[in-house]
């Protein structure tokens, strides 16, 4: 299958700057190893972010129209019978990405890599930052508003699966609970192990649907081992668990429908080691793909 590259360059879903700087960066990188096309979206330079605590709505109308130029960008190549890959950009950028997926195929199941639920809505954020209502927003639990400019189908909570929780306020927990999404944390996959947890996830994604959708937040890295994110976690996995994932999500490579990387943050990332595996994560899935 032929692959487009999608820079998903935003970081209006988060307070901290430097995500966005990632897919020029990463792109760059794989210049002499891709030979597919590729595409940037920046993010509107003349934008003054807001970054105000008690703003719980920051950025919205910015994010909104990035998000909506994105999910049209992502949608048209769909159309035309391309696997779109995007690289973020803080994880606000894959309601756009998910979204269009679910648009074009109907009806889609979700695995949702990340530390972070991303499960929190505009009453219950802490930060205020947006991206910390992503997933909520892509099932239309409390926020589908950040959904606006699509006219299709969410996607359901039943078919949606977050892998590698680490840190889940209370009230979140609540709205996980309530909307019936299935959680895999990282104690979980400690106990269980990768192979076990991945089976299950698309067990459920793929249950009376026509595709999944793989979101992966480089924050599920250890802090130990690359500290290039935004908000890091302690207890993440190590850079063999990451490729662990990834080996057994391409296993069902069949199954997917688009993937996205994100939360690089260049900024933060001392000894380049979550760019080195970015790139790692990047080149096996397009590798995988283009044999698809
Ligand atoms: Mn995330």
């Amino acid at each position: 299958m032929k692959t487009i590259l999608i820079g998903a360059a935003s970081d209006l879903g988060i307070h901290i700057d430097g995500a966005r700087l990632a897919p020029k960066m990463l792109l760059n990188d794989l210049a002499s190893f891709y030979q597919g096309e590729s595409i940037i979206l920046e993010q509107d330079n003349s934008i003054i972010k807001s970054r105000t605590l008690a703003d719980k709505r920051k950025n919205q109308v910015e994010l909104q129209r990035y998000n909506e130029n994105l999910y049209k960008t992502v949608k048209k190549y769909l159309e035309e019978g391309y696997f779109p890959i995007t690289v973020g950009g803080d994880h606000s950028i894959s309601i756009a990405t998910a979204l269009a997926n679910s648009k074009k195929n109907e009806n889609i199941g979700m695995i949702w890599l990340d530390a972070h639920a991303d499960y929190s809505t505009f009453s219950t954020t802490e930060s205020g930052n947006l991206n910390t209502l992503s997933l909520a927003a892509i099932n239309n639990y409390k926020c589908g508003e950040l959904g606006s400019f699509h006219d299709g189908n969410f996607i359901p909570t039943k078919n949606t699966v977050v892998i590698g929780v680490n840190k889940i306020a209370p009230w979140e927990k609540e709205n996980v609970k309530y909307s019936g999404i299935t959680v895999f944390t990282m104690e979980d996959i400690k106990k269980q192990g990768i192979e076990a947890i991945m089976n299950q996830a698309f067990a459920i994604a793929s249950e009376k649907t026509n595709g999944i959708h793989i979101s992966y937040d480089l924050d599920l890295l250890s802090p130990k081992v690359a500290t290039g994110v935004s908000i890091p976690e302690e207890n993440g996995l190590t850079e063999e668990e990451t490729m662990e994932i990834i080996t057994n999500i391409l296993k069902q490579v069949d199954k997917i429908t688009a993937f996205d990387l994100v939360e690089l943050n260049p900024t933060r990332d001392l000894n380049r080691k979550a760019e080195q595996v970015a790139v790692n994560i990047l080149a096996k899935t397009i590798m995988a793909i283009e044999k698809k």
